[in-house]
């Protein structure tokens, strides 16, 4: 089959680069990581040698300047939501509604001491939208993520919220301790106020507030971090047993891995290679593996079972994508992600032997476990889909905002007809029609909105061409007959973090087969909870807007952004929208949809996940 390579997903990747190596000695925060590292093959340094590293590259004003003139050019250009993002949130939403481009043009009068400071302020500025796929990132400080050994949950208990400590790889006595202060404030105060300000994958809070507990996924939490924490150490008042509270202090501890610290011996070198590596020098390393690096903490269906437990049986697993197990008298299908490492028809075999095989089990009911799913390929949802749902359409309708600098791109693209290029719409056909776009014309149509109190032209509506979906369907029907469930057999079960991809998914089975949903975690005190997050649309980042731009000569066109100043910086967002059926007018990005049931963490089923499987399971047909 062939492989359709659009993104639903948010991988972020850092720049790496070629080992070199000098002996030399310069007292600054990068050298002095380097001596350590070499000297004692160190990968965990102190909060000041990180400090002073990423702070050694002072502000420079036309930098900053021509960073903001890229910024501004890509997302007036391309960014999908550019004009509704200026819309205030739903009721359930919590993000701040912003004409981003306004808000861009302010920090060119802003001044700073350093590169970080500058950098990590218009990081923030993004983080305000609350959408996952909408970054701006420099490979220059993800280099290193915070930790002070200590995971966390939270368990509602007689109504009130607390938190505990899930793990503590120094002291294992503090483990499931209660913490009831933080720096001595209150400490689901503390956390809560983390996810509102400082997570961003999720424009529902109560998802954030489940984030900012979350150690499994790559997103920044509230344990382990990639921006300095506001000072070198952390005060943790615990309460275990019903004992007296006593402190913990923790020293923030920064870790690397050597792929990243080979890269550099000084602070010169860190920024030529990391900060503004040579094109062409560049390497890409996703944060996931980073991750793994440093907390060897990953996320794969053979270790979701803590230990062997009789509980369940695993009947299938295609690791690091897909689990299916069966317990008491229901399965489960755990989808970790749609963006497997590889991704071919052998794969796709196996889900489709895993189906078959839970099937024959003869269970009747099953929970879709869909909880820290960051997404990936538009190939795997239309196949999640039809496999799951071979009697509904696959897919909801897209558009594509119409700036002058979007209709030159797909003018062209239509003309040129170049391979790989984010601009071809000729892998998607009329919403109405099916048929094909035969010019670029066609595919514009003139639909005017008005978003965000500004009137744009927007697309004709779009969806996926009926020849792939019947190349999936034709594919799933020869290797088995459809999966005998009803969707009224099934309930998906998230903590939110269900994004991109895996919210398509989850939304579809919602919006086109009434499947029932239950959220777990939160916010207590907020009745409702989002099954999934940031649905978007296809993501694309800068590097690939300026590669298509190149293939369509169109690189130094007066319309065009220019490159940004410095090679390691990258923004990220939807170039789409992905419309509601129920609601044809809504775009799923802004609706806010909670789950039908809830459920709450507790001692047990936080290490437990089948508890939480069959808590899942018994709500299945319940009203
Ligand atoms: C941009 O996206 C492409 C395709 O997914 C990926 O290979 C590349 O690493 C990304 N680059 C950055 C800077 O994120
Ligand atoms: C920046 O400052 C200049 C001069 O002080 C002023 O004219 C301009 O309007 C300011 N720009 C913004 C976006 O605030
Ligand atoms: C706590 O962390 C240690 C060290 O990484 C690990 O061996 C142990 O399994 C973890 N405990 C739990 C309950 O996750
Ligand atoms: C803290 O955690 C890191 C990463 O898991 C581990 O390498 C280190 O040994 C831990 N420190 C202590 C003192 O247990
Ligand atoms: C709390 O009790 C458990 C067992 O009851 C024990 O293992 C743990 O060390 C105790 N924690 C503290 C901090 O006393
Ligand atoms: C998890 O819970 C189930 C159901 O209560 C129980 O049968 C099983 O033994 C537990 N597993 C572990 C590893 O504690
Ligand atoms: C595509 O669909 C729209 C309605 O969404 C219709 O107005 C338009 O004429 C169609 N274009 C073609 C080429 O079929
Ligand atoms: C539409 O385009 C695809 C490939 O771009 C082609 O395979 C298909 O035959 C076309 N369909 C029609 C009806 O022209
Ligand atoms: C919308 O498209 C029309 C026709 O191409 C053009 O005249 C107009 O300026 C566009 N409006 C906006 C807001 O881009
Ligand atoms: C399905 O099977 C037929 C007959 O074996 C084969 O020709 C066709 O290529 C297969 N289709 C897919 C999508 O695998
Ligand atoms: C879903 O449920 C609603 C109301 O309960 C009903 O109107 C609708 O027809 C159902 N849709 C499907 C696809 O079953
Ligand atoms: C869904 C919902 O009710 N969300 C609310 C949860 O609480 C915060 C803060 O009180 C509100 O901002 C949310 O709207």
């Amino acid at each position: 089959m062939i492989f359709y390579g659009v993104l639903f997903t948010i991988l972020v990747a850092s720049g790496v680069n070629i080992q070199y190596y000098i002996n030399s000695y310069v007292p600054d925060g990068c050298a002095r990581i380097h001596n350590e590292f070499i000297e004692k093959q160190a990968t965990k340094f102190t909060y000041a040698d990180v400090k002073d590293c990423y702070k050694s590259f002072p502000f420079d004003k036309e930098v900053a300047s021509k960073t903001i003139d890229t910024l501004t050019g890509l997302l007036g250009g391309f960014y999908s939501f550019l004009d509704k993002a200026k819309e205030s949130p739903q009721p359930g939403f919590d993000f701040k509604a912003m004409d981003l481009i306004a808000e861009l043009e302010l920090f060119r009068n802003k001044s700073y001491t350093t590169l970080y400071d500058f950098t990590i302020d218009v990081g923030h500025l993004f983080n305000d939208l609350k959408d996952a796929h909408t970054n701006f990132k420099s490979n220059c400080f993800t280099t290193f993520a915070f930790y002070t050994n200590m995971t966390f949950y939270s368990v509602v208990d007689n109504g009130e919220q607390k938190i505990k400590v899930f793990n503590d790889t120094i002291d294992r006595s503090n483990i499931d301790c209660e913490v009831t202060h933080i720096d001595g404030q209150k400490a689901f105060q503390v956390i809560s106020e983390y996810a509102k300000n400082s997570v961003y994958a999720s424009r529902d809070l109560g998802v954030r507030f489940n984030i900012a507990l979350d150690f499994t996924s790559t997103i920044t939490s509230f344990a382990i971090r990639y921006e300095i924490p506001k000072k070198p150490d952390i005060t943790y008042t615990l309460k275990c047993n019903n004992s007296n509270e006593f402190e913990v202090k923790r020293n923030w501890v920064a870790f690397s891995s050597h792929i990243f610290l080979n890269k550099f011996i000084d602070s010169k070198s860190y920024f030529d290679n990391i900060c503004n590596p040579i094109k062409g020098n560049r390497q890409f390393i996703s944060s996931n593996f980073k991750f793994q690096e440093i907390t060897n903490i990953f996320n794969s269906a053979n270790s979701l079972l803590a230990e062997q437990d009789q509980s369940v049986t695993r009947i299938a697993i295609v690791d690091d994508f897909i689990g299916f197990f069966k317990l008491e008298d229901f399965g489960v299908i755990k989808i970790l992600t749609e963006y497997p490492a590889v991704l071919s028809d052998d794969t796709l075999d196996k889900v489709i032997l895993g189906f078959k095989r839970l099937a024959n089990t003869g269970v009747k009911k099953v929970v879709l476990d869909l909880s820290d799913n960051l997404g990936g390929y538009l190939f795997l949802i239309l196949f999640f889909n039809l496999l799951l749902f071979p009697n509904t359409y696959p897919s909801f309708d897209f558009d594509t905002r119409i700036s002058e600098q979007m209709r030159l791109a797909i003018t062209e693209q239509f003309k040129l007809a170049t391979r790989n290029n984010i601009f071809n719409m000729k892998v998607y056909v009329n919403a109405t029609t099916h048929a094909n776009f035969t010019s670029a014309n066609d595919f514009f149509g003139n639909n005017v909105y008005t978003r965000g109190g500004v009137i744009g032209n927007y697309s004709n509506k779009y969806t996926v061409m009926d020849d792939i979906l019947n190349e999936i369907s034709q594919f799933i029907l020869n290797l088995t007959t459809p999966v005998s469930w009803k969707p009224e057999n099934y309930i998906i079960l998230t903590n939110g973090l269900c994004g991109s991809a895996c919210a398509f998914i989850a939304e579809h089975a919602v919006e086109f087969n009434n499947v029932t949903t239950v959220a777990v975690g939160g916010i207590a005190y907020n009745t409702s909870l989002s099954y999934s997050s940031f649905p978007g649309g296809s993501t694309v980042n800068s590097t690939q807007i300026f590669e298509s731009l190149g293939k369509l000569g169109l690189l130094s066109n007066n319309l065009m952004p220019k490159p940004f100043p410095l090679t390691g910086m990258s923004i990220t967002f939807p170039i789409n929208e992905m419309y509601s059926k129920i609601n044809p007018d809504e775009i799923l990005e802004f609706a806010f949809r909670p789950a039908k049931f809830r459920l709450f963490y507790d001692e047990k089923n936080i290490r437990n996940i089948s508890m939480l499987w069959s808590q899942a399971a018994a709500l299945i047909g319940s009203k």
